[in-house]
């Protein structure tokens, strides 16, 4: 039988291989494999807090800005946060999570409202 790539199913990406260890080529025995592959990044959600001063329509605002949000889809989180005291704008990289955060405190400061945001590990 010929022996190609298509013969050999791929193995899930994030389990250890199976089989017993391998044998390299002087004929010595491996022993030890690393147990795990490559892991997906963890993600961090940012989490804006509510307060009693920043204006309903500049958080609305910052949503549409930073987050991407549409108006209607904006409005409906920015009640979320006012009813509730906090709410998720969106799940990113730890990097991208840390800068929605800036450009949010940085954007509330220049417009002089104490708006808060956090980010948070999910999981
Ligand atoms: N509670 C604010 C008000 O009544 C509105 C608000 C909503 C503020 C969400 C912050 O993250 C926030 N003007």
């Amino acid at each position: 039988m010929k022996f190609t790539m298509a013969t050999i199913p791929p193995r899930p990406l994030h389990s250890p291989p199976a089989g017993p260890p391998a044998v390299d080529e002087g004929g010595s025995v491996v022993a030890e494999r690393q147990a795990l592959r490559v892991q997906p990044p963890r993600m961090y959600q940012v989490v804006m807090l509510n307060d009693d001063y920043t204006p309903m329509e500049f958080v609305v605002g910052v949503l549409q800005e930073f987050f991407g949000k549409d108006h209607e889809t904006a409005t409906q989180i920015m009640l979320h946060i006012h009813l509730d005291g906090r709410g998720v704008c969106g799940v990113y990289t730890r990097d991208v999570a840390s800068t929605k955060v800036e450009q949010v405190l940085a954007a509330a400061h220049q417009a002089g409202h104490p708006l808060q945001a956090i980010t948070e590990p999910v999981e």
